[in-house]
């Protein structure tokens, strides 16, 4: 009797233990939706990765806009097309995403999307390159470089080294890699260079081809202009990025042809990514303007500020500087982000 009772106790616990799992569980009823979830979503549009400058973007955002933080961040990633672009950025509306980022592979085409984005009620962030719109109240803020500030830092620190190597009054003789024809790192680069050749009688541009901001590019119009102008004849090729600096390189080590602090042709580049001022402090590359990548914490903060409703900036221009040889060392390029 005693042990049938010890049995029937040890039945009724194990019954009851299923019972506290089964009331643990959470009851779903179908005909209730889901709560939806509290993140912020977030589109991102890149224009591509042609370079590791842009990889370094992409990178500056993801970190910034995380689950932790309480957001969702969606990427998307144009494969170096306007029209795919365009595409993402009305996939973004149709999810119904609470912002957008673009970093506009070209200036201008975008009204139409814009003004959708518009309608929908959703805030664009422009980073990195720019827009040219017929209304500025298409975007709500633009965060990124001042391209044409970044080519005249160039062309002061070129004026500088031509002086020093007594080239001052001498012809100058220059080969232009251009990036992507459109784009505002191309319009300003290209702008400061193109204002430097009319106020010096002495400089022209000998050989002149858009490199698409990439190391292949650089080195196929590089290796053209050795060919077509000869390496005797070049003082300065003027590259509108460090993917196209190092397409040049390469095409001149190829070729067997003198650059940098050895005398011969003098390198001009922009991005200082830590490669490139490797190469810079070595003497391989004359000059580096800096472009800052690192600009997910400034749309983070602007984000963050369109949030708790505070009024932003229309135009936040990041801090940028220009690199020469004497500026560099190891533990200042260690000390760097990008
Ligand atoms: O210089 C280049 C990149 O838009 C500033 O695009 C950016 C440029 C950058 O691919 O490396």
């Amino acid at each position: 009797m005693f042990k049938n009772n010890r049995i029937v106790i040890g039945l009724l616990c194990i019954m009851l233990a299923f019972v506290v799992i089964a009331c643990q569980e959470k009851t779903v009823d179908p005909y209730v939706e889901e709560e939806e979830s509290s993140l912020i979503t977030v589109g991102f549009s890149q224009p591509g990765a042609e370079s590791a400058w842009r990889v370094a973007l992409t990178d500056s955002v993801k970190e910034n806009f995380t689950e932790e933080r309480g957001y969702k961040l969606i990427y998307k990633d144009g494969r170096s097309k306007q029209d795919n672009q365009i595409k993402d950025i009305r996939t973004f509306i149709q999810q119904g995403v609470d912002y957008i980022i673009i970093s506009p592979i070209v200036e201008t085409g975008w009204d139409t999307v814009l003004s959708e984005a518009k309608e929908a009620g959703i805030p664009v962030i422009i980073c990195d390159r720019n827009v040219t719109v017929s209304n500025e109240s298409l975007y709500t803020a633009f965060v990124g470089s001042d391209f044409k500030a970044e080519g005249d830092y160039a062309i002061t620190n070129l004026e500088i080294l031509l002086a020093e190597n007594g080239k001052a009054d001498e012809p100058v003789n220059i080969v232009h890699i251009q990036g992507t024809l459109g784009s505002s790192a191309q319009l300003g680069r290209t702008k400061a260079l193109e204002d430097a050749i009319e106020t010096h009688d002495n400089w022209n541009i000998v050989y002149q081809d858009c490199g698409e901001f990439t190391k292949a590019k650089g080195r196929e119009i590089m290796s053209n202009a050795l060919k077509e102008v000869g390496a005797g004849n070049i003082d300065v090729v003027y590259c509108e990025n460090d993917e196209e600096a190092f397409g040049a390189i390469a095409a001149m080590n190829e070729a067997g042809v003198r650059y940098g602090a050895e005398g011969g042709i003098k390198v001009v580049s922009f991005d200082a990514m830590n490669s490139a001022l490797t190469m810079c402090m070595a003497g391989q590359i004359s000059i580096e303007v800096e472009c800052n990548p690192l600009q997910g914490p400034y749309i983070y903060n602007l984000i963050n500020h369109l949030e708790k409703e505070k009024v932003v900036p229309k135009i936040t221009y990041i801090h940028e500087e220009c690199f020469t040889s004497d500026m560099l060392d190891v533990d200042f390029i260690a000390s760097r982000k990008f």
